[in-house]
């Protein structure tokens, strides 16, 4: 086998493009690409880059996109502009009836989870490119472990977009990776169901999807449920952990470790693909779980350990210091030197924003406490009888 079954390394690939942190949804939406770029930035500083190879790759094409999304969208994706937009009302309404806009007010505030933005196209085809890369370097064999935090967008239909998602560069890449291998396993540790994916392979049974994630009435997208299982061939290849708000690391993972082992023990997944959504960690501006750096972070860890290939992407995550942290201490943890990084944060350009978290990573943050794990143990029963 390529891999190190026993040892810590990992040959781990890594894509990163710069023109993200240009990439505006506009004054006061939550969605801020910038994050991606301050994860970069705080892995270069901490000197990771030394330990990957940095994946040189050119963008998606739009043809690329077609082994998911319907030519219709991509056609609109590549005429929408903001210009355009404002002055073609048949394009407006083409937008509209496929999930985009309207239009940030004058005042510049955004309004809609799915604005139209500069450089929208280029956007969606930098990040699937970015996650088909990464797929296509599994599939060579020449690397155990591929990283594209820009990626992620798991809400992203084949014709529509949704929850700030235009296309679904995860589909894609899983696609991809399909090609090379039988069978591939999606984890889902964003805050929110990663319903756009689930959706794609539901009647599949080459693809188990295993979204958790929190489910309350009001909370979006409203779907995962517990009873969601897939259809058709693909009955039980689709599993969901649905939680309560407060979630804390050892409740999650006295669910995540024994549903996550039981997945890969049943269905011996030649793949694996992690989508790291980073708003289901303490105090994110959106969703309400309870997770610390190192609890989310853990996932990585856990499934690493398996020593199939794996595809880390990135995904939500509002509160961006933190989900700087999160993804830079996860990039050390595929690397496998997660014990050698320090809490104190290294001088670098973005450093003044982890002032409110001391300079420090802070991935041993205690979590407050298992106040919630027992609103949530109806889940973990139900959901491992499920498995047997
Ligand atoms: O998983 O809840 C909704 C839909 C609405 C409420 C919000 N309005 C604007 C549209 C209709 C029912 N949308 C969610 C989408 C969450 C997407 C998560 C993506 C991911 O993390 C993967 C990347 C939602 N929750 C919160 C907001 N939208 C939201 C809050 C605040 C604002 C500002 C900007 C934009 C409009 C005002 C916005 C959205
Ligand atoms: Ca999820
Ligand atoms: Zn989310």
């Amino acid at each position: 086998s390529p891999s190190c079954p026993d040892g810590r390394k990992r040959r781990v690939c890594y894509y990163y493009d710069p023109g993200i942190s240009n990439v505006d949804y506009g004054e006061g939406h939550s969605m801020v690409p910038r994050r991606v770029a301050m994860a970069h930035s705080l892995v270069a500083s901490y000197g990771l880059l030394n330990d990957m190879t940095r994946l040189r790759t050119r963008p998606a094409s739009p043809e690329e996109l077609l082994a998911f999304h319907d030519q219709k969208y991509v056609d609109l994706l590549g005429r929408l502009t903001p210009a355009a937009y404002m002055s073609d009302g048949n394009l407006r309404r083409t937008a509209e009836e496929h999930g985009i806009g309207p239009m940030r007010r004058l005042d510049g505030a955004c309004t809609n989870d799915n604005p139209v933005i500069d450089g929208l196209m280029g956007y969606c085809l930098s990040y699937a490119g970015g996650s088909l890369a990464a797929a296509r370097a599994l599939c060579g064999g020449d690397h155990d472990v591929a990283i594209n935090w820009s990626g992620g967008m798991h809400h992203a239909c084949r014709g529509h977009a949704n929850g700030f998602c235009y296309v679904n560069d995860i589909v894609l890449a899983i696609k991809q990776l399909l090609g090379r291998f039988r069978r591939v396993l999606y984890v889902d540790i964003d805050g929110h169901h990663g319903d756009g994916v689930e959706k794609a392979f539901a009647d599949s049974n080459q693809v188990m999807t295993l979204s958790f994630h929190q489910y309350e009435s009001q909370f979006f997208p409203g779907t995962g449920s517990i009873d969601d299982v897939g259809e058709g061939a693909g009955r039980y290849h689709a599993l969901n952990v649905p939680l309560k708000k407060g979630m804390d690391d050892q409740g999650y993972h006295e669910l995540f470790k024994p549903i996550v082992g039981k997945a890969m023990q049943v269905f011996q997944p030649d793949a694996v693909v992690l989508q790291c959504g980073a708003d289901s960690l303490s105090g994110d501006r959106l969703a309400g779980l309870e997770l610390s750096v190192g609890g989310h972070a853990e996932c990585v860890r856990y499934l690493r350990g398996f020593n199939a290939p794996l595809l880390l992407l990135g995904g939500g995550g509002y509160t961006i210091n933190h989900v700087a942290s999160c993804w830079c201490y996860e990039t050390a943890v595929a690397v496998g030197k997660e014990d050698e990084i320090a809490h104190e944060i290294p001088h670098h350009p973005y450093d003044h924003y982890y002032r409110s978290q001391g300079y420090r990573l802070q991935y041993r943050t205690e979590a407050p406490g298992s106040r919630s794990s027992g609103e949530n143990k109806d889940a973990a029963v139900i959901r491992v009888k499920a498995l047997e």
